[in-house]
């Protein structure tokens, strides 16, 4: 059996609403197919369709990561015209999530999985609002989004005939200024 993975960074329920609320107005503006509420997040890497027997290992080279919390600002909107997406997204951020998403493919290495990271330098974070999207030139996000992250999450994804579901399937601490380790008491339910 397979399961269709990535990790995320995964909004607690009042960023999920705030993402949600600055979102309407261009999401309004453009025609195309608004992501769902709880389907909000910013993929950090895409493993595709996994042997779900690979979990046991994929949890744990998660585990082992023991890197930085950061935050940064989502302040602009964008769209991407190649994959048609109406984005939110940051116009800076900190070295911190870069370097997350490398020491997760890093971790990831041993397990050969298909699934690719982008080539270096090309990740480029973003939560994805609305996909199949056609959009008016001009689009802005009023009010910037403050996102604090803490920890970040392995998700599967579930095609149903209504659409992609996400479910979140462990939850990995980052480590703070008061924290000494991502041991296995740092990982919790999502
Ligand atoms: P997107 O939002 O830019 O479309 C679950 O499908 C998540 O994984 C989505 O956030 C999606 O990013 C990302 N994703 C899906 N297919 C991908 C691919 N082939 N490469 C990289 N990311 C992908």
């Amino acid at each position: 059996m397979s399961v269709r993975l990535f990790f995320a960074l995964w909004p607690n329920d009042a960023l999920r609403e705030q993402i949600w609320r600055v979102s309407r107005r261009g999401v309004t503006a453009c025609e195309g197919r608004p992501v769902i509420r709880e389907n909000l997040h910013m993929t950090l890497a895409f493993l595709g369709s996994v042997n779900a027997e690979l979990l046991p290992r994929i949890r744990a080279a998660a585990a082992d990561i023991q890197m930085p919390g950061f935050e940064f600002r989502l302040d602009e909107m964008g769209y991407w015209v190649r994959p048609r997406a109406l984005v939110i997204q940051p116009a800076s951020f900190p070295a911190a999530l870069p370097a997350l998403v490398q020491a997760l493919w890093q971790a990831l290495g041993p397990l050969q999985l298909t699934g690719k990271p982008g080539a270096a330098g090309a990740y480029r974070p973003h939560v994805t609002i609305a996909r199949k999207a056609v959009c008016p030139a001009e689009l802005v996000l009023e009010t910037p989004v403050h996102w604090v992250v803490r920890d970040f999450c392995l998700v599967s994804s579930v095609t149903d005939p209504a659409g992609a579901r996400y479910e979140p399937l462990a939850r990995y601490h980052l480590l703070q200024a008061d924290t000494q380790a991502n041991d296995s008491r740092g990982i919790g339910a999502c």
